[in-house]
């Protein structure tokens, strides 16, 4: 069932309003950098970021121009971190489109990622609230250093789950988080109100970026096999770390160490897939997204049950669980 209808429901308005002060956010006198934008702009994404913002202001009041403005200083963000990400990862696609860093260059995509970051912040500093923007900035450094955090790891031979939850949490939730508290604060909601909102939104983050890995493990439709990027990319993920740390295999141990260091061919990194599948590491993720889910619902339930905009929220942590 497509359930977004039922998640935008309670913010179609808006969510209108959002989209036309996006599009007004991206112009620019350079003509090389208008190119970048409309590649960008052609991925058309599912804008699960701006939703959340609009959906958490409604549940604490009504949306005022300085939610949409964050919902457009975050949004921005996200691009930039992504196009920079490519970057970073050296990866030439993204959502079945060429990255900006494969069709033009790392140059171009740096460059361009930096105007997307300093366009963000601008729109947070149009909400007129030096919350929003220092929740705004905070993000930046947080993205920035769950990055580091993930290179520097690469070379430490363990595989700890701790380090795993601590790099989500910054590349992934801290996003989801910022989303939600930013929203609360443009409504105005107290500090104790803000501070929930923040922690449903860690707690979403957490789920997404849970599915998200889980991905990696399963059979991509143009591939035929599973994409196995993560850890293409030296990145070991929630289900091989619980496998490698819940069986003392030595091949495992042994080939999990080189992928670290980028050295594993194709053929062992699609074995270790198996062997993460094997020994429960898929179960053991779902478990734990469904863990968060929960903690996610419980708080939610703190503030409302019932209403549309509650049943919305449900609906998107249904959509970040379940989604294929
Ligand atoms: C996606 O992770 C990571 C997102 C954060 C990137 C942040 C950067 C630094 P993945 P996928 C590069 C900060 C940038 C700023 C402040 C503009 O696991 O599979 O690589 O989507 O995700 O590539
Ligand atoms: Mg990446
Ligand atoms: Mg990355
Ligand atoms: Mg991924």
């Amino acid at each position: 069932m497509d359930s977004l209808p039922l998640i935008k429901s309670p913010i179609t308005t808006e969510l209108e309003d959002f989209k036309r002060l996006f599009d007004s956010s991206l112009s620019s006198s350079n003509l090389l950098l208008n190119n970048v934008i409309a590649h960008i702009r052609q991925r058309n994404g599912k804008m699960m970021r701006p939703i959340l913002v609009l959906l958490v202001a409604r549940l604490y009041g009504a949306i005022r121009p300085a939610t949409l403005h964050a919902a457009v200083a975050l949004e921005l963000l996200h691009t930039a971190s992504l196009v920079h990400d490519d970057v970073v990862d050296e990866s030439t696609e993204r959502r079945g489109q060429l990255s900006v860093n494969a069709i033009y260059n790392n140059k171009v995509a740096v460059l361009v990622g930096d105007f997307l970051l300093a366009t963000s912040l601008v729109h947070a500093g149009k909400t007129m609230s030096h919350e929003i923007l220092e929740v705004v900035s905070c993000l930046g450094q947080d993205l920035a250093e769950g990055e580091l955090l993930q290179l520097s790891n690469v070379s430490n031979p363990q595989f700890s789950e701790e380090i795993y939850f601590d790099v989500i949490r910054k590349k992934t939730a801290a996003l989801f988080a910022a989303c939600t508290k930013s929203a609360a604060l443009s409504v105005h909601a107290d500090d104790e109100k803000a501070e929930i909102a923040r922690l449903f939104g860690e707690y979403i983050g957490i789920c997404f970026q849970i599915k998200d890995d889980i991905f990696d493990y399963f059979e991509n439709k143009a591939l035929g096999k599973p994409t196995g990027n993560d850890m293409l990319e030296g990145k070991l993920t929630l289900p091989a770390i619980y496998a490698l740390n819940s069986t003392a295999d030595a091949w495992a141990q042994e080939v999990a160490v080189r992928i670290k260091e980028g050295t594993a061919t194709s053929g062992e990194i699609a074995r270790l897939i198996e062997f993460s599948k094997e020994n429960g590491g898929i179960e053991y993720a779902v478990e734990k997204m469904k863990f968060y889910k929960e903690k996610a619902l419980d708080l939610l339930h703190t503030i409302t049950s019932g209403s549309d905009v509650c049943e919305a929220l449900e609906a998107y942590l249904d959509y970040v669980v379940d989604r294929e």
